[in-house]
């Protein structure tokens, strides 16, 4: 018997009728209260306790309404990150597997890696994104935190996929500053076919101003993991820095970057962020936030004032517009930086971790198996929007 089990195959594409009703909210509105958070506290940066505030709600979730969607995938557990090759669909799920839509048949494979995921917290096998030349190299690349001397930490790995599975090829960067909160984990291969990877602060204030420490960074390398030489500080992966937790990076068709970033909690907290990225831009944390100003620091394009949303993934639409999915917020959002304007595109879904855009429709994956949301039945899902 293989590695791999065959978890569902989907009655293929479960089409929602959008003649029901909307009476059925499927979560409760918690906005303004009871901070569940991808966050620490602000004052002595220690882990907040998860107050379990998104469950316990009461409410049913029947996930039969009118919703615009269809079900690629459900029952994945804290999924994390979407990845495409042609119609499959890979995503990473952060105990430590990969799930693969192939022609309606889900499969979880399991990762071989060289040193455990820790999955704990925020932190697990978060970031995934396959090689460009993926059809002849099986290879992709993968963000995941381990625990080494007492410490969590993360860690950039080369991986390949076999029959059975996945194996770690070799390690790019390790020692990345971890924590059980803020360890960023998003990766991307940029319009310059470079990597870029975002890290968090880990918890620790003093990290993202430290442009020695790779916590509280967006970082650039090579395919090959090296330094690319036009990055911004010599020797350097750091691309970008002052960052708090970063988990969402897209590029628009004029190769402007854009990220996305989870504020403080605690008083105050909300002020979660879309920045631009420019190459040794320092955005600030834990200086400034919101519209504060600091010599050399840049503000975000957009905050969300005293509310919290905390945006993971980020998608950019064939109009430019940021497709934000949210944790906190449990919607994904769009945000169009010529009129300056948010709209929510999906909600009741519960926390969204990340969105991805593909041959032009819009890709979203659940987030209430994370122990910080309230799983209906077939949590988590795949979902495709109409
Ligand atoms: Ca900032």
């Amino acid at each position: 018997m293989s590695g791999t089990m065959k978890i569902n195959i989907l009655s293929l594409i479960l089409i929602i009728s959008m003649v029901a009703s909307v009476a059925c909210s499927k979560q409760n509105d918690t906005s303004g209260v009871n901070a569940d958070v991808e966050a620490e506290t602000q004052t002595d940066g220690k882990a907040e306790a998860d107050t379990g505030a998104e469950s316990g709600d009461g409410t049913e979730q029947t996930g039969s309404e009118s919703r615009g969607y269809t079900v690629l995938a459900e029952k994945l557990l804290i999924p994390w990150a979407i990845a495409f090759d042609g119609d499959t669909v890979y995503i990473s799920e952060r105990a430590g597997s990969i799930v693969k839509i192939e022609e309606g048949a889900v499969t979880r494979q399991p990762v071989r890696l060289k040193k455990n995921t820790k999955n704990e917290g925020e932190g697990g096998f978060l970031g995934f994104v396959l090689a460009p030349d993926f059809a002849k190299t099986r290879q992709a690349y993968a963000y995941h935190s381990y625990e080494e001397s007492a410490s969590i930490l993360n860690r950039i790995v080369l991986l390949e996929e076999k029959d059975d599975g996945w194996e770690e090829v070799k390690a790019y960067i390790e020692n990345i500053p971890g924590s059980y909160i803020h360890d960023g984990g998003r990766m991307a291969i940029g319009p310059d076919n470079h990597l870029y990877i975002t890290t968090g602060d880990a918890g620790i204030r003093e990290l993202p101003q430290d442009r020695n420490s790779l916590a509280g960074k967006i970082l650039r390398m090579t395919l090959d993991g090296k330094i690319p030489a036009d990055n911004p500080f010599p020797n350097s992966y750091v691309y970008s820095y002052g960052h708090r937790n970063s988990q969402g990076i897209d590029w628009n068709d004029e190769g402007i970057m854009y990220s996305s970033e989870h504020g403080p909690s605690g008083t105050p907290g909300g002020h979660d962020e879309l920045n631009v990225i420019e190459p040794g831009g320092n955005y600030g944390w834990p200086n400034i936030i919101g519209d504060e100003q600091g010599e050399g620091m840049t503000t975000p394009i957009y905050h969300t004032g005293d509310e919290a949303i905390a945006p993971s993934g980020i998608a950019i639409d064939s109009e430019n517009r940021i497709l934000v999915a949210a944790l906190r917020g449990q919607k994904l959002f769009r945000y169009d930086p010529k009129d300056k304007t948010m709209e929510a595109l999906l909600e009741h879904e519960g926390r969204l971790r990340d969105v991805k855009i593909h041959n032009g429709k819009i890709y979203v994956i659940t987030n209430n198996t994370d122990g910080r949301g309230n799983p209906s039945e077939g949590d988590d899902r795949l979902l495709v929007l109409k």
